[in-house]
C-alpha cells in the first residue's frame, strides 16, 4: 500500500481529551476517530489492527471447538422479557421503536437470542455439547465512556455460549474457553491473568476475568506472582481430552479482582515477596450460569434416559475493540506504539527518503514487489515529506519493521533495516534486508 493514496491523519499533538497512552495514540496514529461519545468510526490502519485480533480470537474458539454464527445487533423486546431482564437492565439498554411501534434493542449482548435460536433447533443431548460464538458489535450507553475503545459505548465483542446436558459437562466446556482465551490473548503478546470474579447482571456462580495488568487499568487487582511466569498451553492442547492439570496451576494462585479480593486470604496463602497488587484491564469474562436462562426460556433437551431438562449454559465474552487499547497500553513507548508482530496493521514500513530520485524510486518499487511475492504486508511511504516527519511517523505508528531507503545509502549499495522495538539499525544490502524480512530471492 502507499501512503499517498492512503488515508492516515497522524497528529503531532497530544489530544487535550485523551488521558491515557493507548487513547492518545490511537488518535495520534490515526487508528480511530471518534464520532459522538464512546462511539468511533475505525480509520483504515485501526481497522487492520480489529481484523488481525479477531482473526486470532477466531482461530482459538475453533481450535476449541467452537463454531461460529452472527446474530444481529438489533434484537426483540419481547425476548428479553422472556427471561426477565428487558426491564432489570436498566438506562445501559439502549431501546429502540420501530415504525410498527415495535420495540427493539441493541444488544448489549445476547444470552437471550442463542438461547432463543438453540432451543429451535436443539433437542436431544445427541447433539451436545455445543458452543457457538460470534464477532459483533455491542451497545452499552456507559454512563461513563472514557479511555477510548477501552470504555465505549458501541464496542465489538466475541460473545460465546455452550450448551451441556449437565453441570459436569458444561464445567468441561467452560475449561475448553478457559485455556482457549489463555492462547488467545499470548498469541497477541499479553499476559492475561484469569481471577476469580464477580458474575453481575449476566449471573451465574462461577466465572473468571482476563486482565492484563497496567497501571491505567479501571479496577484494582491482587494476585501472586507465579501467574506472571507460568507458561501457556501450547497449540497442541488436546481439548478432547481432561483439561483439569491444565488448568488447576493457573486457578490454584491467589488471584482476585477487587470486588471479590479477599484481604486476610491473600496475606495468608501469598508470601509478601510474592504478593501483586496492581490495576488491571478486563480484557475478557467467562461465566457458568447453569439453567438461568434455559429455564424460564424453556429451552429443554432430552437426556439417554428420555427425560427433558434445561440445558446448562455458559458465557465467555471478549473485548474485541478493548484489546486494541489493552495492546498499546502494553506495548509502547515514548515515540508511539510497537506493535507486536502478530497483531501489526503492516509487518513492514518502507521509507523513500527521496521520492522523484529516479534510483531511490526505482529500487523502493522493486523492493515492494519483492515484499509483496514473500506475502508481506508493506506499507510504502512514498510522500514528499522531509525525512524526519516521516521518521516520525514511523515510529508513531509502530510497525515491527522500517525499510529505509535513500539515495546515498544505494550509491554505497545499502539500506537500513530498523527494528521498532528496541531500535536496532542495520546498514544492509538490499538482498540482505529482504533475506532479513524472509523475502529470499
Ligand atoms: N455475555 C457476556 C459474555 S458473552 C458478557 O457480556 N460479558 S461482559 O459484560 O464481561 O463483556 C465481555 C467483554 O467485553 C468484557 O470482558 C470487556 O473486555 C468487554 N467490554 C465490556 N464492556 C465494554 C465497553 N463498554 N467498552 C469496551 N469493551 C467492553
Amino acid at each position: 500500500m502507499r501512503l499517498s493514496q492512503y488515508l492516515l491523519p497522524t497528529l503531532k499533538e497530544n489530544p487535550a481529551e485523551a488521558q491515557i497512552a493507548s487513547h492518545r495514540l490511537m488518535l495520534r496514529a490515526g487508528l480511530i476517530r471518534q464520532e459522538a461519545a464512546g462511539i468511533y468510526a475505525w480509520l483504515p490502519l485501526g481497522l487492520r489492527v480489529l481484523r488481525k485480533v479477531e482473526r486470532i480470537v477466531r482461530e482459538e474458539m475453533d481450535r476449541a471447538g467452537a463454531v461460529e454464527l452472527l446474530m444481529p445487533t438489533l434484537q426483540l423486546a419481547e425476548l428479553w422479557r422472556e427471561s426477565g431482564r428487558y426491564d432489570a437492565y436498566g438506562p445501559e439498554m439502549l431501546r429502540i421503536v420501530d415504525r410498527h411501534e415495535r420495540e427493539l434493542l441493541y444488544g448489549p449482548t445476547n444470552e437471550e437470542m442463542i438461547t432463543e435460536i438453540f432451543r429451535g433447533y436443539v433437542h436431544s443431548y445427541r447433539s451436545l455439547p455445543l458452543t457457538l460464538y460470534q464477532v459483533q458489535w455491542k451497545f452499552r450507553d456507559e454512563q461513563r465512556p472514557r479511555f477510548g475503545v477501552m470504555r465505549g459505548r458501541e464496542f465489538l465483542m466475541k460473545d460465546g455460549y455452550s450448551f451441556d446436558l449437565d453441570e459436569a459437562s458444561a464445567r468441561r466446556s467452560y475449561q475448553r474457553m478457559f485455556v482457549a482465551y489463555l492462547r488467545m490473548f499470548a498469541r497477541m503478546g499479553l499476559r492475561a491473568i484469569p481471577m476469580r470474579a464477580e458474575t453481575g447482571p449476566i449471573g451465574g456462580d462461577l466465572s473468571h476475568e482476563f486482565i492484563v495488568l497496567a497501571q491505567t487499568g479501571e479496577s484494582a487487582v491482587y494476585c501472586d506472582q507465579a501467574l506472571l511466569e507460568l507458561p501457556v498451553p501450547g497449540a497442541d492442547v488436546d481439548y478432547g481430552g481432561e483439561l483439569d492439570a491444565l488448568i488447576a496451576p493457573w486457578t490454584a494462585p491467589y488471584a482476585a479482582t477487587e470486588d471479590v479480593h479477599d484481604a486476610a486470604r491473600f496475606e495468608c496463602e501469598v508470601p509478601l515477596e510474592r504478593r501483586v497488587l496492581a490495576r488491571g484491564i478486563e480484557v475478557g469474562q467467562i461465566f457458568y450460569y447453569g439453567t438461568k436462562y434455559s429455564l424460564p426460556m424453556k429451552a429443554l433437551v432430552t437426556g439417554p434416559d428420555g427425560v427433558e431438562r434445561p440445558v446448562h449454559g455458559g458465557c465467555y465474552g471478549v473485548g474485541v475493540s478493548r484489546l486494541l487499547g489493552a495492546i498499546i497500553e502494553a506495548c509502547h513507548d515514548e515515540q508511539g506504539i510497537v506493535w507486536p508482530e502478530a497483531v501489526a496493521p503492516y509487518r513492514v514500513g518502507l521509507v523513500n527518503l527521496k521520492v522523484g530520485d529516479a534510483r531511490s524510486d526505482a529500487a523502493c518499487a522493486a523492493i515492494q514487489a519483492r515484499l509483496a511475492q514473500a506475502g508481506i504486508e508493506v506499507l510504502y511511504d512514498d510522500t514528499d515529506e522531509r525525512a524526519g516527519a516521516k521518521f516520525a511517523k514511523m515510529d508513531l505508528i509502530g510497525l515491527p519493521w522500517q525499510l529505509i531507503v535513500g539515495p546515498r545509502g544505494l550509491e554505497a549499495g545499502t539500506v537500513e533495516l530498523k527494528q521498532r522495538a528496541g531500535g536496532e539499525r542495520r546498514e544492509l544490502s538490499v538482498e540482505a534486508a529482504l533475506a532479513a524480512l524472509g523475502a529470499a530471492p
